[in-house]
């Protein structure tokens, strides 16, 4: 089947599904779809548990505004990295992950090759321009069998995927409204990061991008 000929004249390419390691996929427009179901849930999530500048353990305060679904949440603060039950802002539990939330990272975990994967856990971030993520492994799960599931919703990141060593040299990846990533098995423990993220208006987010990272943490 051919594209019509001027969908991708001048320098635009074709935004294809691609395979960026050996059980790591990157499915362009994935999400694209069911955005008019996601968008309203995230707002309603963020109106129960409000995004927050959480401080790691060096006490720096991080760039990205987070918050979390699901059973579990991350949380960072001086004693570390770690999933909670309860939100550390409200004391209540955290809001339950919406069913248009699981499902679509059921099904994108289902392409790349990852069977009954059931997430307990959805970060949520939100980078304004110059917010950035460096370079890390998720390693607070309770066990490594689950993919990490990402869905990027509003303004382009450059996505960094590395290898096993922070020094290794990363993939750039560039993500739009509605991509998601997939990366799990032998390749479950790379590195990763955000590039820090360019001036923009997105028509439906404005000047935010939103990450969510769909785990099995407990
Ligand atoms: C992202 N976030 O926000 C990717 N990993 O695009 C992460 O990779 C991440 O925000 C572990 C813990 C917190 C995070
Ligand atoms: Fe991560």
């Amino acid at each position: 089947m051919q594209n019509h000929p001027d969908l991708f004249a001048d320098t635009e390419q074709p935004r294809r599904s691609e395979q960026i390691g050996e059980q790591s996929w990157v499915l362009r427009g994935f999400a694209l779809s069911r955005v008019e179901q996601l968008l309203p849930a995230l707002e309603s999530i963020i109106e129960r548990a409000p995004l927050r500048h959480m401080m790691t353990p060096g006490g720096f305060s991080m760039s990205v505004a987070t918050s979390s679904c699901g059973a579990l949440g991350w949380i960072t603060d001086r004693s570390g990295y770690r999933y909670s039950a309860e939100d550390p802002l409200s004391h209540l539990p955290w809001p339950e992950m919406p069913a248009v939330f699981r499902e679509l990272a059921q099904a994108a975990a289902l392409q790349a090759g990852f069977h009954d994967f059931r997430p307990d856990s959805c970060l949520i971030n939100r980078y304004v321009p110059g917010a950035k993520m460096s370079l890390h492994q998720d390693k607070d799960e309770s066990t490594y069998t689950a993919p990490i599931v990402s869905l990027s919703l509003g303004l382009p990141a450059i996505f960094l995927f590395g290898g096993f060593n922070r020094s290794d040299r990363s993939q750039r990846v560039s993500l739009l409204h509605g991509d998601m990533v997939i990366w799990g098995g032998v390749d479950r423990l790379r590195y990763h990061g955000v590039l820090p993220i360019k001036h923009g208006r997105h028509p439906q987010l404005g000047e935010q991008r939103f990450n969510l990272t769909f785990r099995t943490a407990g």
